[in-house]
């Protein structure tokens, strides 16, 4: 594919990129830059941008998987998905670093993961130590309506919890299971578990509220929408009701970025201060993302 960024040929080569936030102040369009002209000064720009509003998107633009990945490999080290390793479900064809979302079928065989459903809130990979910081999707393929994305301001939403329930929250860990992936199947190499007591689930865990590694704010940090999730040390009513009222929070469109996708865009969002969701699609047409992500640090929280 060509590598043309209509949105910049008035500009002079070299200038200052243009960030353009959302009426909340949550969410931005990046402007002006020639993703074939890309240098470290911009990568920066970019980073910037990132950093104060969450989530930045790239409307208006051409470019190539190998764009995508050399833009994600200025932000950081790659973070590549179990499936994009074994060549599962998900696995693009040429690049490793690559992830496949969506519903295309090759040969009869889904070539994406994550099909046409509705996935809930979640943030990516969380079930790593180091989850990702930087998640890079890139709209390849759409259906005429529907698989609309929306995310989350995990630091506004901290801002504005009552203060009795952020002191409950401060320093607390929370668990989800590592056996059942976002659709509800076993995980390779996982089994189904014995018990109906979820707290003794296999799963990972990691601190509710979370020091941002680079801005040093705090916000809340959930790994997934989940039943099986737990806020561990807490009675198993006391962590549903205060899940519950979190994701209260999470619904609420003024937290919210609504992405409707359009051929191209681009969304960068930063995993450690957000959570996303997204909406189903009629399965008659295809829709084809591309994803990327970059290392974040170990989740931790500071006093
Ligand atoms: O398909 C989408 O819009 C989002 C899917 C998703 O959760 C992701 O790319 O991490
Ligand atoms: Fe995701």
């Amino acid at each position: 594919m060509s590598a043309t960024a209509v949105a910049s040929r008035s500009r002079p080569v070299g200038s200052r990129l243009e960030v353009v936030p959302s009426s909340n102040g949550f969410g931005a369009d990046i402007v002006g830059f020639d993703f074939e002209l890309l240098d470290e000064r911009q990568v920066a720009e970019m980073r910037a941008a990132w950093l104060d509003h969450g989530v930045v998107r790239f409307r208006g633009y051409r470019f190539s998987d190998e764009q995508q990945v050399r833009l994600t490999g200025m932000l950081g080290d790659f973070v590549k998905h179990p499936r994009q390793l074994k060549g599962e479900e998900g696995a693009h064809p040429d690049h490793e670093e690559i992830l496949v979302i969506g519903n295309a079928k090759v040969d009869g065989k889904s070539s994406g993961t994550m099909g046409n459903s509705e996935a809930q809130w979640h943030t990516d990979t969380w079930f790593y130590e180091r989850p990702p910081a930087a998640a890079l999707l890139h709209a390849i393929e759409l259906p005429p309506e529907g698989g609309d994305t929306y995310f989350a301001d995990m630091y506004g939403i901290y801002e504005q919890l009552p203060s009795a329930l952020r002191k409950i929250l401060e320093g607390r860990l929370i668990q989800s299971t590592t056996i059942f992936d976002g659709a509800g199947r076993v995980r390779t190499g996982q089994t189904a578990p014995d018990t109906d007591d979820i707290r003794l689930w296999a799963h990972m865990r990691h601190p509710i509220v979370r020091t941002h590694g680079e801005s040093g704010r705090n916000c809340l940090y959930v790994g997934i929408d989940s039943p099986s999730s737990w806020i561990v040390g807490l009675p198993l009513d006391e962590s549903a009701a205060i899940l519950s009222e979190i994701f209260d929070f999470v619904r609420m469109p003024d937290f919210q970025f609504k992405q409707v996708w359009e051929d191209g865009d681009m969304i960068m969002w930063d995993n450690r201060c957000t959570m996303h969701r997204r909406d189903g699609w009629d399965g008659q047409y295809t829709r084809v993302m591309h994803r990327t992500t970059t290392l974040g640090e170990r989740p931790f929280y500071r006093y």
